[in-house]
């Protein structure tokens, strides 16, 4: 049997990065909003760099403003993860895009989004979790608002915190307050570092934030006293290599640090982190782990069980799943 056929685990995806391009055209086009810009001559994201992704990602993520919104591109992400074998999947939601950092509203968005994925579950096969991120970008202040919205809805669907956005933006422990906020609460803790920001951008996070995962990781690769303690530790990371390719934060996929990484016997799971702004599906990073590095479908099934033993979601849910 090919690996194609094997059902999928997703641990690092953002909810409106997996806004398909067309979703988007048509509620900008409702709202008579223009944000053709953001578009190229084939319909698809126009992006970059890292910094105009963003812009990009913001500006998409501009013409959804309610929670019907939000329970419609729910459904459209997960159709397309659905499409793709995936069977759980973990979205990054940000309060800060879902009413502002407003409790109440992010209430109200949260229920949607949850009430759209209790549908993906019965029609498509695929379960979701949610975990709030901050975004590192719009500062500490924002961040603790995000925190304690991510607090008040603890448990259930929304299984995590964690914090996103442009990495190089502040120091790790300007976030610990929410970090802090979340683990009280009874969430789980991830955080993006070492996509730009280098091995000790890893450290420092691990050190001052203390997730159980780390959102990419891979400038740890450079540091082999480094990669020995997340080896050690059981820090999980999120590697999303077709990412990093497309924003240029490693050369190409033969250059990836992902077998740098299995090598050493750091914890590697692999997500697309934004799929149809960076032109990747899993079924395209799974392709690519194996033409590039040769993984086989047992290389595969060994990293999907990784990505399953780090879910957030409770016991009895990974075992519905496996
Ligand atoms: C991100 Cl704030 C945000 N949104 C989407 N993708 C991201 N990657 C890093 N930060
Ligand atoms: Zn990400």
């Amino acid at each position: 049997m090919s690996w194609r056929n094997l059902p999928k685990v997703e641990l690092h995806l953002h909810l409106e990065g997996g806004a398909p391009p067309a979703f988007i055209r048509g509620v900008a086009a409702e709202k008579h909003i223009d944000i053709s810009g953001i578009f190229d001559e084939r319909g698809n994201y126009r992006t970059g760099t890292f910094e105009h992704f963003l812009k990009v990602y913001e500006a998409a993520t501009s013409v959804l403003t309610t929670p019907e919104d939000y329970r419609r591109l729910t459904l459209a992400v997960l159709e397309e993860s659905a499409a793709h074998g995936v069977v759980y999947s973990e979205a990054f939601l940000s309060p800060d895009f879902c009413g502002g950092g407003d409790v109440a509203a992010w209430r109200d968005h949260l229920a949607a989004i949850e009430d759209a994925a209790k549908e993906a579950e019965a029609r498509m096969g695929v379960t979701l979790r949610g975990i709030v991120t901050s975004v590192r970008h719009f500062g500490p202040e924002q961040a603790r608002l995000t925190a304690l919205c991510a607090a008040e809805t603890a448990g259930g669907f929304l299984t995590g915190y964690g914090l996103a956005g442009a990495e190089t933006v502040g120091r790790p422990r300007d976030y610990a307050w929410g970090f802090d906020c979340a683990r009280e609460a009874g969430l789980r803790l991830t955080c993006h570092a070492g996509e730009w920001g280098g091995a000790s951008m890893v450290a420092d996070t691990l050190r001052d934030l203390r997730p159980e995962r780390i959102g990419h990781g891979i400038g740890a690769a450079t540091d082999p006293a480094l990669m020995e303690r997340i080896a050690e530790a059981g820090v999980v990371l999120e590697v999303c290599p077709g990412s990093n390719v497309y924003l240029g934060a490693v050369p190409s996929w033969e250059k990836h640090p992902i077998e740098v990484l299995r090598a050493r016997e750091v914890k590697v799971t692999v997500s697309t982190d934004d799929p149809p702004f960076f032109g990747t599906t899993m079924t395209r990073e799974w392709e690519m782990l194996e033409r590039t590095f040769g993984w086989t479908e047992d290389d595969l099934r060994a990293l999907n069980r990784v990505a399953l033993d780090a879910a957030f979601c409770d016991e009895a849910t990974k075992e519905r799943i496996a």
